[in-house]
């Protein structure tokens, strides 16, 4: 074959083998009316995985089976000869959602399998089909329903739904789940992280039920054409050329067809004179409606367009500059445990939006919680979405890849109907490597693919240079190409000897046609440790005047259209050991973990006040 020929082919291959998430996907799973599993859970830790296997290997012995749909108790009473080695029924029990890291002191730093259990009454109505849905499990779960294996699911941060019709039954239930949080060179992260690896359920657990033929996914959205566009899947015996509607009644608007013979359906209409674009200043949600015979969802959404022109990020059709801050996923608070409920979700954003008067956000290193990403719909945030490709992957494995591919899916189909989502990254400081770039375009391509009205990003690495006597960061990374938005994570006068009087200095050569942001840039501070006469590192002094004169240099670089400097809150980090200044936390925060403002946070407020009004006089 020559070698056109065998592009050619390759290109056709990978557009068939684009992943999708396997159904059911269960889309607004969240919003489905549904039983809340979460509450009280008992759990048992595992580090030898006698539940898994025995000791030979093979099944594991009758003693150690905590998926068994047994009372272990009684069993015992009735068998005095009988063995077990566990009680799932009598082990203590914690509050979930949450990482077990916080159910009890020994738990700090356990990383592998934990089993929990929890006993439900459910009244399946019969004719009708039941899901469980898991917002997530960090970072393997095998799920057991009455005895009975329903699934598995590999991935800390993207939701997942077994279908449990003809398993749940009428009356007590028995739900067991194997959450396993150990990491390695095969998993996306990897073991090296800079922050907390929150094990166990960390998201919500709700039994969904259904009609036999429903509404699987669900997609609405300005597209860049002027339409509003939805498309629609069906699941189910009936899924093949059915009616579907949808109905946004406050526009008085209705879209309505007849499905395929794969019961997929799309349609658009134009946009209704009507309609208040979604933005920061006026998040704008509309009640949208999906139905298909006895079945219909309800989800909020937004409409806005994202585009870029040259070097611009244009929102709505406006150039906008990106005000942002990097979050992580952990509440505010002295011991997070991962519990992002709306209320952390609303106290960490309002932070961002009130406070620093910023209009984005990054969410970083890996989906947060839909939670988050409803609660920056509502609020009126810009979001930067990003999946943990981070530092070391095994970017020769293709199966590394294919669960990337896997993570990228899930993440893009459970949250693109939302309208602060803007951004899709792909990784975050990768160094450059071929097989590492043949994954990350895969990736990028799969991005646009998947969902070509939003950008595609990754937070890259820059080489160094001495130019004319000062120092020039230069950006020299193949996947340029594949990127729409141009990002640089930058820590000059931190992790480098540069005296912050010569950071304004330095100077930027990054390509002149594309948007650039600073994904990442920062300094630690210990809150209330203050050394204004020395201003040594770990000072509030030193963070803030970090913050000036990096400041200073953005200022100095025209394609620069945005940041999301490192980062909003103190975070855990088993990194960062200085006994004095980070004793398990990394200290780049604009606030402590309890919320206390460090001297930076007024500079970057400052700072955005003044681009906030300068956009505001331009309009
Ligand atoms: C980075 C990473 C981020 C780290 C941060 C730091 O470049 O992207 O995950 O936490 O630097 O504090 O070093």
């Amino acid at each position: 074959m020559d070698k056109g020929l065998i592009k050619i082919a390759a290109f056709v291959i990978s557009l068939w083998a684009v992943p999708a998430v396997a159904t059911p996907m269960l889309t607004a799973g969240d919003l489905r009316p549904a039983q809340s599993l979460d509450g009280a859970w008992h759990y048992s830790v595992d580090p030898y995985r006698d539940g898994e296997a025995g000791f030979h290997g093979g099944e594991p012995g009758p003693s150690s089976r905590r998926y068994a749909d047994l009372d272990v108790e009684a069993a015992m009473k009735a068998d005095p000869t009988a063995l077990f080695e566990y009680d799932m029924d009598q082990s203590p029990t914690a509050t979930l959602p949450s990482s077990w890291l916080t159910h009890a002191p020994e738990m700090r730093y356990y990383q592998g399998l934990v089993w929990y259990e929890r006993k439900f009454d459910a009244q399946p109505k019969p004719g009708m089909r039941q899901f469980l849905r898991f917002g997530a499990v960090n970072y393997r779960a095998t799920v057991w329903l009455n005895g009975r294996k329903v699934g598995a699911h590999e991935g800390g941060f993207t939701p997942f739904a077994l279908e449990v019709t003809g398993v749940v039954r009428a009356g007590q239930n028995r739900l067991v789940v194997a959450a396993d949080s150990a990491s390695s060179d095969t998993t996306l992260p990897p073991s090296v992280t800079d922050w907390e690896n929150y094990g166990g359920i960390t998201r919500s657990v709700r039994l969904v039920e259904t009609p036999t033929t429903y509404v699987d996914d669900l997609w609405v959205r300005l597209t860049r054409d002027g339409r509003i566009t939805a498309d629609a899947q069906l699941n189910g015996p009936a899924s093949a050329n059915q009616a579907v509607t949808v109905r946004i009644p406050e526009l008085n608007v209705t879209i309505g067809g007849k499905s395929d013979a794969a019961g997929k359906w799309s349609g658009s209409v134009g946009v209704p004179s009507r309609l208040r674009l979604w933005s920061p200043e006026t998040p704008k949600l509309y009640a949208v409606t999906a139905s298909s015979g006895s079945d219909a969802i309800t989800d909020q959404i937004g409409f806005r367009t994202i585009a870029v022109k040259g070097a611009q990020i244009l929102l709505n059709g406006k150039p906008i500059y990106l005000r942002g801050i990097s979050v992580h996923e952990e509440e505010i608070g002295a011991n997070p445990g991962r519990n992002i409920t709306p209320e952390a979700a609303h106290d960490l954003l309002a932070v961002v939006k009130d406070g620093l008067h910023g209009n984005y956000v990054r969410l970083a290193h890996y989906p947060h919680s839909e939670v988050m990403t409803r609660e920056a719909d509502k609020i009126g945030l810009l979001v930067w979405s990003e999946i943990p490709i981070y530092w070391r992957v095994a970017f020769d494995n293709p199966q590394v890849l294919a669960k990337a591919r896997t993570m990228l899916a899930e993440n893009i189909e459970r949250d693109r109907n939302r309208a602060s989502i803007i951004i899709w990254s792909v990784a975050n400081e990768t160094p450059v490597s071929a097989p590492r770039t043949d994954f990350l375009e895969t990736l990028a391509d799969d991005a646009h693919r998947l969902d070509p009205t939003r950008l595609v990003s990754a937070a890259l690495l820059n080489d160094r240079t001495t130019t004319n006597g000062h120092a020039e960061m230069v950006l020299n990374d193949p996947l340029v190409s594949h990127v729409d938005v141009l990002a640089i994570n930058t820590y000059n006068g931190w992790y480098t000897a540069d005296k912050l009087a010569d950071v304004p200095n330095i100077t930027w050569r990054v390509p002149a046609d594309k948007p650039l942001v600073f994904s990442e840039l920062g300094a630690d501070a210990l809150a209330g440790f203050h050394d204004p006469a020395t201003m040594r590192k770990e000072s509030e002094e030193y963070q803030a005047a970090f913050f000036r004169q990096t400041l200073q240099m953005a200022d100095r670089i025209p394609t620069l259209v945005g940041m999301s400097p490192w980062v909003l809150k103190d975070f855990r980090s088993p990194r960062r050991q200085h006994p004095v200044f980070e004793s398990g936390w990394n200290r780049k925060g604009l606030i402590s973990p309890t919320g206390q403002r460090k001297q930076a946070f007024q500079v970057l407020a400052d700072y955005y006040a003044k681009k906030a009004s300068d956009a505001a006089s331009i309009k």
